[in-house]
């Protein structure tokens, strides 16, 4: 009887606690700690008594709570205290505050709810926690004590493409401020008034608009930072100094409070550590300590990854050395694309003197511009908060799809202990489309096919399909089960395609997903005839394999034309879908239905699905890896967008598996002059032959052969540096023509 008792109580408390975690899971970040505080759940209120001091009137962090919508009267019973570590209201709760920056206390029962904040971001971010613990339409009684683990939490808008829209900026304002980041440094490469044009005011229109982010971004409690990017150009002479700080000085009389400087991709001049020290040092004194109420400088360096710093030692020691204390320094890790342990921590806070303050180059997609990035975010140690300022992740240009990260990314960065990337992932989904459980199944259906990169320059690659391993497995050895599963996911894939396709409810979503909706769409339904065709080709007649395979033929021929198609990118063509591992596992799935059939009724069908004859070989470190696209006659070489480093002995080769016959070529190193610094080429199978580089004219950066190639049969060819010594050149376009 006893022991029954005992059950039953145990079953209570436990049940307890499991709704304890199905309320508080509904707050992004993870919050630090969490007691429950009594069983069952309080209903919302219809009105709240709110009580504040004088001192936080006008406060953005209460004014933050009217978005739960609940009618404030002072006559209501049930009374929500609001406050800041000092003031009058939370006195009583001064101990309960944690000590540290932008922690808060937030503590709900019966009898009232208190927030109280370190500071006032703190009290901010504690109304959010309220907020987002009320969404199921009931409050748990409990306590939160909750603060940041990184200091400098958020985004860095730094790709190269389309700059975000001023509509996508201020979603993504309102989505930084609900999941406690509090940066957002404005850089995007492709904006003329951050790079190229840096010493130019923004028009009138262009700053209204900065304006209202930067409204925006005080009400959301994020730190808004504008980047400049002088490095292109500079001349380390007063004139442009003084026009770097008078852009600074109108940038905040717009009402710009935090600066960045970037002298990333660049080469030259520019590149030099104790100049940009020296550059940023004045910054600070003349501009930064005079202001008052400017926030400390953050500077991206041109050495921003361990593997560039070959001889950039001594590069990032002047910075460490010389730099003023405070100044932030940017890093992206072990490379341009990397994820951050421990380790590569210690390595670059040893050198620049201060706690590296990181770029996270995820979910960026502008290097691998087919591909839309969209599974779980994971890498980063759990363990690296006490070893940097700040971690702030660069994300795609489609900012809307970018969130499924950026919510992990605010999740990681303020509690990394308790980090779980599935999880997050999951709650990531679901936050995409709040209450719609029908959507939130179809974006993680059509997400699980979105979440490597493909082949790329930097060789950052992530896991996709992990539900799929084992059935594909098997589907490619014939088991008949496993290739229902992929048919059956396929369907699934097709579903989610159409009904995403068509959703109204977050319309930036579909507007970015489209291409890659449709792309999917193609890739779901040559699945099914695939899979169609494993199980049931055996019987058929010719005739009717025929039909199935031209079909599939022409499934294929679909989908090679939207990945080839000029409709995003011209230099990364493309819309990819599954690459992973569902295409692949279908590609071979075809091949064997095909061959199977050739042999038991002697017919011919090609099983070939892919050919990629094209091979790239190199000795220069950041070409090793780029791919090769054949589309149509065009054959080119993936562009990369940092500064390529070539060896004196550097060289890449491109091989052709079948022999080609060449109509021309033309690429570009970004700078004029170039064509004498290498040789080209060409292998015909027997001999290598040389043809000579030129330019139009003397200030064209773009590269050609004049007619010497048309006609040229070509195995191989080769780019090789003969100038004897290094060079440092952009990689902007490579591409020959076949005839
Ligand atoms: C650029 C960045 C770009 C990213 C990924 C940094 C510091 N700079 O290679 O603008 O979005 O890599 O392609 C970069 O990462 N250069």
């Amino acid at each position: 009887m006893m022991k029954k008792k005992i059950l039953a109580l145990a079953l209570v408390l436990m049940a307890g606690a499991m709704q304890m975690q199905a309320q508080m899971s509904l707050v992004n970040p993870t919050p630090q700690r969490v007691e429950a505080t009594a069983q069952g759940w309080m209903p919302l209120p219809t009105a709240w008594n709110v009580v504040t001091d004088k001192a936080r009137t006008g406060s953005y962090a209460v004014a933050a709570l009217a978005e739960s919508g609940i009618e404030v009267s002072g006559e209501a019973p049930l009374r929500v205290v609001l406050g800041v570590k000092g003031d009058k209201c939370v006195k009583k709760y001064a101990k309960r505050i944690p000590a540290q920056a932008e922690g808060y206390y937030l503590h709900i029962s019966e009898k009232g709810i208190v927030v109280a904040g370190a500071d006032e971001r703190g009290l901010y971010y504690g109304v959010q926690t309220l907020l987002a613990s009320m969404a199921e339409g009931k409050l748990q009684p409990c306590t939160v004590t909750d603060w940041p683990d990184v200091a400098f939490r958020g985004v860095v808008e730094g790709f190269y493409g389309t700059p975000w829209s001023q509509e996508a900026r201020l979603s993504q304002l309102d989505f930084y401020g609900k999941y406690k980041m509090n940066v957002y440094i404005y850089g995007p490469k492709d904006d003329p008034y951050h790079r190229d044009k840096w010493r130019v005011e923004y028009p009138e229109a262009e700053a209204k608009k900065l304006q209202v982010l930067l409204e925006r971004a005080k009400m959301r409690g994020v730190n808004f930072y504008w980047a400049i990017h002088p490095g292109v150009d500079i001349k380390w002479t007063t004139e442009d100094r003084d026009a770097l700080m008078a852009k600074l000085e109108k940038m905040y009389q717009l009402g710009v409070r935090s600066f960045a400087v970037f002298f990333d991709d660049i080469w030259g001049e520019g590149a030099k550590a104790d100049k940009q020290a020296e550059l940023l040092n004045y910054v600070d004194a003349n501009f930064v300590q005079k202001k008052h109420d400017v926030a400390p400088l953050v500077l991206c360096p041109t050495i921003y990854n361990r593997a560039w710093s070959g001889n950039g030692d001594k590069y990032l020691l002047t910075l460490g050395e010389n730099l003023n204390k405070g100044i932030e320094v940017m890093w992206t890790g072990n490379s341009v694309v990397h994820c951050i342990d421990r380790e590569s921590m210690e390595w670059i806070n040893d050198r620049i003197k201060r706690k590296g303050y990181i770029w996270w180059n995820y979910p960026v997609s502008d290097y691998v511009r087919d591909h839309i990035l969209l599974g779980p975010t994971y890498g980063n140690g759990l363990d690296i908060a006490p070893l940097l300022s700040g971690f702030v992740s660069n994300p795609m240009e489609h900012a809307e799809a970018s969130k499924i990260s950026l919510y992990s990314i605010a999740d990681y960065t303020w509690n990394m202990k308790h980090y779980d990337q599935k999880t997050s992932w999951e709650r990531a989904i679901r936050a995409m489309y709040p209450d719609d459980p029908g959507m939130q199944n179809v974006l993680r259906t059509f997400a699980v096919y979105n979440e490597d990169l493909g082949p790329n320059g930097h060789g950052f690659r992530r896991e996709e399909s992990r539900h799929l391993k084992e059935a594909a497995a098997k589907a490619v050895e014939g088991n008949g089960e496993a290739i229902e599963t992929i048919a059956g996911e396929c369907l699934k894939l097709m579903m989610a395609c159409n009904q995403l396709m068509t959703d109204k409810k977050n319309p930036a979503l579909r507007r970015e997903l489209y291409p890659w909706l449709a792309q999917g769409k193609l890739v779901a339904e040559y699945g099914t005839f695939v899979c169609a065709m494993a199980v049931m080709a055996k019987d058929m007649p010719v005739d009717k394999f025929s039909n199935i395979y031209n079909n599939a033929r022409s499934l294929q021929e679909q989908m090679y034309d939207l990945e080839n198609s000029n409709l995003r990118h011209p230099l990364q063509p493309g819309i990819k879908v599954g690459t992973g591992l569902l295409l692949p596992t279908l590609n071979k799935i075809f091949a064997n239905a095909v061959n199977k059939y050739n042999t038991a009724n002697s017919t011919e069908f090609d099983p070939v699905a892919e050919f990629q004859p094209f091979t790239l070989e190199s000795n220069v470190e950041q070409l090793k890896l780029l791919p090769v696209k054949a589309q149509g006659g065009d054959v080119s070489v993936t562009p990369a967008l940092e500064v390529i480093t070539w060896p004196a002995d550097g060289q890449f080769t491109i091989k052709s598996e079948r022999p080609v016959t060449l109509a021309g070529m033309d690429f570009d190193f970004g700078a004029p002059r170039t064509a004498e610094l290498f040789k080209l080429e060409v292998f015909d199978g027997t001999n290598w032959r040389e043809v000579s580089l030129l330019h139009y004219n003397a200030d064209e950066t773009t590269i050609h052969t004049g007619n010497e190639l048309g006609g040229m049969k070509a195995q191989a060819i080769r780019i090789s540096n003969k100038s004897g010594k290094e060079q440092k050149l952009y990689f902007k376009r490579f591409k020959f023509v076949k005839q």
